[in-house]
């Protein structure tokens, strides 16, 4: 069975059945295909006679969202493999378990969470996750470290860049996020109402100019190892835990990318609650909900990253006085670039958002797609003068307020 091909779910349950350590006797096991993603095939099989369960995701070998036209490495399913374990030993408890890979016929075994939900659902339906900045900061702060010239072996980091390189999924996220919202692209995917705020963006040169910089940045600042995706639906959450799941994107590229996409997929949400919020009062609250989140987190990333790298820096030169505030100005201003960016693709781009794309209203649609086209912009363009974390707060409180 090793040569590739996408498996059936008899074959599925086949491969499962080969975790003893999941399921050690031979009951039987069934299966179920439950990939509501973009490009790959996720069966969950369960072992009913003892609760048992795992996970086999299988990469296919082109975009799913698109069809067999847009063709995808397979290695993808490797480099998920090995982000994954890498992201569980750098960050304990904040990745899902490994069973086994097998990258002939590109899959993962890992750890079933269907006892968590994907955050993005979670937020659409008002969850409240009161650990998650403590988690999320903890899995960045420590990935990104560690994987950075700053926390690790300098030759050894470049090898790893090796490792890591990977064209096609790199390339959805230029095309996607860094040119395709920028001109009437056929791969945009634009409502008709949304026509004209779409056609100002193409217009507006001095917004080109900022993505141009940040396009530049992913193309080229090999600064860490990323997740590569991590927005709301990479990420699976109870009040009490969060995992953090789906690296196929992961590449050596600018830190600020992985923050960024967190904030934006928060905003995203923030902007959707013209809807979901039963009235203005409970909109209030639950944006400032979102927003103290956004807070936390950079507070928490910050502290954290500053103090691993005050006890785990491995490079002398990188202790001159100011260099690591300066290092932090300059991540945070990234950060709030790649969060405008990430919020400006999921409204017209290829790839939308469930917390947008699923409210029914029109009128309450397009407020909130508006609203998050306006904050998106606003931090693109404020990117590279922001100070504080405060600065994109104050972006986002003010949009509402417009
Ligand atoms: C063709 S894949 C579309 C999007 O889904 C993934 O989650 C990435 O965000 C990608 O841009
Ligand atoms: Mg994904």
């Amino acid at each position: 069975m090793s040569q590739y091909h996408p498996l059936t779910e008899a074959e599925a349950i086949e491969i499962a059945r080969t975790i003893n350590e999941v399921f050690p006797t031979g009951e039987e096991l069934v299966s179920k295909e439950i990939g509501d993603g973009n490009l790959n095939l996720v069966f969950h099989i369960t072992q009913p006679a003892t609760g048992a369960s795992l996970i086999v995701k299988q990469a296919l070998p082109y975009a799913k969202v698109v069809g067999e036209s847009w063709p995808l490495s397979l290695d993808r399913a490797r480099i998920e493999s090995e982000a994954l374990v890498k992201q569980g030993e750098l960050a304990p408890g904040l990745a899902p378990r490994v069973y086994k890979t097998d990258n002939e016929l590109a899959l993962t075994i890992m750890e079933d969470l269907s006892d968590h939900v994907i955050m993005r659902k979670g937020l659409i339906e008002g969850g409240v996750y009161p650990k998650f900045a403590e988690h999320i900061s903890e899995f960045i702060a420590r990935t990104l470290f560690f994987t950075s010239d700053l926390g690790m072996n300098q030759q050894e980091k470049k090898r790893l860049v090796e490792s890591f390189i990977n064209p096609d999924l790199c390339k959805i996220t230029e095309d996607l996020i860094f040119e395709d919202p920028y001109y009437d692209s056929p791969n945009n995917n634009i409502e008709a109402h949304l026509r004209d705020a779409a056609e100002a963006i193409w217009a507006d040169e001095e917004l080109k100019l900022e993505v141009a910089f940040l396009r530049e940045k992913f193309l080229t600042n090999a600064q860490a190892l990323l997740h590569g995706d991590l927005h709301t639906g990479s990420i699976f959450v109870t009040p009490d835990s969060t995992k953090v799941i789906d690296p196929e994107f992961a590449y050596y590229g600018p830190m600020g990318f992985d923050i960024g996409a967190v904030f934006a997929n928060l905003l995203l949400n923030y902007a959707s609650q013209e809807h979901w919020s039963a009235d203005e009062a409970a909109r209030r609250d639950r944006r400032a909900y979102l927003l103290n989140t956004i807070r936390d987190i950079w507070t928490l990333f910050e502290a954290k990253f500053r103090k691993l790298w005050n006890e785990h820096g491995a490079d002398r030169v990188f202790r001159a006085p100011g260099y690591q505030d300066s290092y932090l100005s300059r991540l945070l201003q990234d950060t709030v670039g790649f969060a405008g960016a990430k919020t400006v693709r999921r409204i017209y781009g290829l790839s939308h958002v469930a917390d947008i794309d699923s409210i029914p209203d029109a009128g309450a649609r397009e407020r909130a797609q508006r609203l998050a086209l306006s904050i998106g912009t606003s931090l693109i363009k404020h990117n590279r003068k922001a100070v504080s974390i405060e600065d994109l707060l104050d972006i986002a409180s003010a949009a509402v307020a417009k």
